[in-house]
């Protein structure tokens, strides 16, 4: 029971009173109407009174103490359903669960009324949520600062095995049951225009932005809820809303259609989530989102620093602003817009407080995803910001110059806008040269970021680039999700885990104990079981909870090589058809994955591998030994199901390509053996649980590399590589389409022709190879419940408390303050 949690000021009767009052005051239901939708959301509300109280009393204790905040700037927030994690961290779970049962509900099915708020793409947005419950759970001060996407990740459906997309409204028609409007704190936002130049009062020179329009910036709190604490921090999402007059230079010029339009496009600014990931793709209204988002979030810092009654020149004594990834960069320069036409700093105090205010995480390597934005678009956009950008940029190349005196070659390398026939402005650039720590997010990452990607900065800027290794919430992703293990844990390490995971470490010496091995075996097995009851109910598959359940979850990218795994499961088809020796144990493949709209050959590979589980899920020839599922829609809540049912863990990329993964984390916490590269945080989880218990394969970043000078020639491991052979060759056939060979083929196109940069076919030999050693040792419970069970006792390096406590540490410098 949690020690300082909300438990003891739960009072049930005026709990179910509340529900009763939202039932119908809210959502205008009877006992005898309500739904059980209805019954969710009035329980919600009913939470969430208790939380925004709790918010409150945190914002007003964090001003009076005056106490240093981070600011995590984030254009995703992953934060998956709440309602059930709420509970626990708020110590109300059981509580609540009897009160509901009162009134005649039951609080499992009411949890799954709520719908996902996706908002976000994958690793990136999902990471911020994680964040914020471990800053929460440790009551380091903390605003996460967001967008209110009207539409969240769009939702995915299969249709004759092809990915179809649809718009995702979380919020239903009812809105979101936790999220509370703060209309004081409404933002107004300025865009496009000109720049004057004028001489104030005092006779010197400024410079000032005369913006053509403005919208509204209106602000949502989402409450996250500490753990075993009090403390309530608000995520902050900010929607926008067009102004009236929006544009009254153009209205009052008779331009009423204009100025009608501009609306539109205002309106139409949190409208959705750009559904990329690990990809930029540059559109104007993603730009005006951005900004949007620095804008209003910037604002809300400097109104808060204000209103508790603090100077601007200690700005970065009180506040940081962590930026995660390159998204949010333009507050950089509107900072120091606001700093200096706003306060009237000069440059060189302005830039002071800047750059000692702003961090930033990089969390990708791959060049497509590198931002870049076209200095003409910014210069419409944002005038004055691109203004500022030319002068950070001015000051820095004559550093630059400085370090290397005429060399034009680390000049234009460095430089903050890329020469061309048309010229763009590298995000990740202005972000090292402005601000005063850079981290990647895994050991191997942070070293691939000083080495390849910014040798020089690393040179100019000692100390700055730095590593911190990301990390998973143990509430959600072990508590929450595994009730059964959590309780196998709590049992022999005692209940206080959750927030200390360092404590799991005891569980090591039970690796060994045939009667806890079999215990975990039995929780994992319940776990199978509750997985396969959802695929029997939502797909009509029916599975073997004694196969070996062998998953990849993660966005279908090429860099995450799910057509490595689909070449192995061909293989292992050829082989069960062909080969009369081979025999392998029962497996069964899942999938869940989401591919971005435009991304064609990601589409295909969704394509092939639903085509392929048509097949061999219906092929008697092959004794049920192999099945493969392609879960639908994969969504955090789905993700709760499936990492608890994992026995393998899929965790594949080209090594130097996956910045960190979490994934990975989530799957050996619940005690899946992970097949992996030496790639991303995958190398930190070997040195964790040792070589015994993971299963490491293919080449390294530097043989990666090597090969690719040398020139890879996929053919060459084709003509070498019979079963690969056989298996690239199926892609041919009409096998899996029956009457339409050939629809596959863009696969297999790809991997011989298209000068495959993931180098799939290198790798291919050793995955098979490791994939067999797997379905030896799986054949040996005892041994690999072992596994298992270090891989879950090994982990607590990758809590995200950890990650935070880096972070605080390290980069921030920031205190607890508990309520
Ligand atoms: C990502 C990385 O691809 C992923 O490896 C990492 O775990 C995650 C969080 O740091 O960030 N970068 C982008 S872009 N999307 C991701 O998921």
């Amino acid at each position: 029971m949690p020690k300082n949690g909300q438990t003891q000021q739960f009072n049930k009767a005026a709990f179910q009173a509340a529900v009763e009052k939202h039932l119908t005051t809210t959502y205008a239901s009877t006992d005898e109407t309500a739904t059980a939708r209805s019954w969710y959301l009035a329980m919600g509300k009913a939470l969430a009174e208790i939380s925004t109280g709790n918010l409150l009393a945190t914002e007003k204790n964090l001003a009076e103490q005056k106490a240093r905040s981070v600011n995590y700037l984030s254009l995703e927030f992953l934060i998956g359903r709440l309602t059930g994690n709420n509970l626990i961290s708020m110590g109300l779970y059981e509580n609540v669960a009897e009160a509901m049962e009162e009134m005649g509900q039951n609080l499992t099915d009411l949890l799954e009324e709520e719908r996902d708020p996706a908002l976000g793409n994958g690793g990136l947005g999902r990471l911020a949520a994680c964040f914020m419950d471990s800053l929460a759970a440790q009551e380091y001060p903390a605003v996460g600062y967001g967008l209110h996407y009207e539409y969240g990740l769009f939702r995915q459906s299969f249709v004759d095995g092809r990915q179809v997309e649809a718009p995702d409204a979380w919020r239903g028609i009812e809105g979101y049951p936790w999220e509370v409007l703060r209309p004081e704190l409404s933002q107004e936002v300025s865009l496009y225009g000109h720049v004057e130049g004028y001489t104030d009062e005092n006779g010197v020179e400024c410079r000032r932005w005369v913006p053509a329009m403005s919208v509204e910036g209106v602000a949502w709190d989402l409450p996250i809820v500490g753990y075993d604490n009090k403390s309530v921090y608000p995520l902050r999402l900010w929607e926008c809303r067009s102004n009236a007059p929006f544009s009254l230079a153009r209205f009052n010029d008779g331009d009423y259609v204009g100025a009608q339009y501009s609306a539109l496009e205002a309106g139409n600014v949190t409208k959705v989530l750009y559904p990329n990931d690990n990809h930029d793709q540059g559109k104007a209204l993603r730009l005006m989102q951005q900004y949007f988002h620095c804008a209003c979030s910037v604002a809300d810092i400097l109104r808060r620093h204000e209103a508790a009654g603090n100077s601007i020149e200690s700005l970065s004594e009180l506040e940081t602003i962590q930026l995660n990834d390159t998204h949010p960069t333009i507050a950089i320069p509107e900072l120091m817009r606001i700093l200096m036409d706003e306060y009237k700093l000069g440059w060189e105090s302005a830039w002071e407080i800047s750059s000692k205010t702003f961090a930033y995480t990089n969390h990708t390597l791959l060049p497509e995803a590198l931002e870049t934005w076209s200095e003409a678009l910014i210069q419409q956009m944002l005038p004055r910001h691109m203004e500022i950008i030319f002068e950070i940029n001015h000051r820095f190349m004559k550093q630059v110059e400085q370090t290397w005196p005429g060399n034009n070659e680390v000049k234009r390398k460095l430089s903050i806008i890329q020469e061309g026939p048309q010229r763009m402005v590298r995000m990740a650039n202005l972000c090292v040269v402005s601000t005063y720590a850079v981290n990647g997010v895994a050991a191997l990452h942070s070293e691939l970021v000083k080495r390849d990607l910014f040798p020089e900065f690393n040179e100019l800027f000692p100390g700055r680039l730095t590593n911190v290794t990301n990390g998973v919430t143990p509430r959600r992703w072990i508590k929450y999700c595994n009730p059964g293990l959590s309780a196998l844990i709590s049992e022999k390490v005692g209940n206080d885990w959750p927030a200390n995971l360092e404590k799991i470490a005891g569980l090591e010496k039970f690796a060994d104990d045939a009667a806890f091995q079999k215990r975990y075996m039995a929780v994992k097995k319940e776990n199978k079981q509750r997985l396969a009851n959802w695929v029997e109910e939502n797909m009509g598959i029916e599975l073997d909870t004694d196969a070996i359940f062998d998953i990849q979850i993660k966005r279908l990218h090429e860099y995450k090589r799910q057509h490595l795994n689909l070449l192995n499961i061909l293989a292992l088809y050829h082989r069960l058809l062909n080969d009369p020796t081979f025999d392998m144990h029962p497996r069964v493949f899942f999938f869940g994955a989401k591919a971005a709209p435009g991304y064609a050959l990601a589409k295909d590979i969704i394509f092939a591998i639903n085509k392929v589980a048509e097949k061999v899920n219906n092929d008697p020839r092959l004794g049920g030994k192999l099945k493969v599922v392609f879960i639908p829609d994969y969504r955090v809540s789905l993700a709760e199901i499936l990492f608890p049912a994992a026995d393998v863990s899929e965790q594949i990329s080209t090594a130097g390509k996956e910045a960190s993964g979490t994934g990975n984390m989530k799957f050996a916490m619940n005690g899946a053996l992970t097949i992996g590269t030496m790639d991303g945080a995958n190398v930190e989880m070997r040195e964790e649980v040792g070589d015994e218990n993971i299963f490491i394969f293919g080449l390294l970043v530097d043989e990666v590399q090597k090969l690719k000078q040398e020139g890879y020639d996929p053919y060459r491991y084709y003509h070498a590589d019979s079963l690969l052979r056989a298996a690239m060759d199926l892609l041919e056939t009409d096998e899996f389409t029956p009457g339409n060979p050939g629809q596959l083929a863009a696969i297999r196109h790809n991997l011989l022709e298209g000068g495959d940069p993931y180098l799939v076919l290198a790798d291919f030999a050793d995955y098979v190879k490791t994939q067999e050693k797997i379905d030896a040792e799986y054949r040996d419970q005892k041994t690999w419940a072992r596994k298992a069970i270090l891989n879950t006792a090994l982990m607590s390096k990758f809590s995200s408390d950890r990650s935070i406590r880096d972070y605080a540490n390290n980069i921030w410098k920031l205190e607890p303050v508990s309520l």
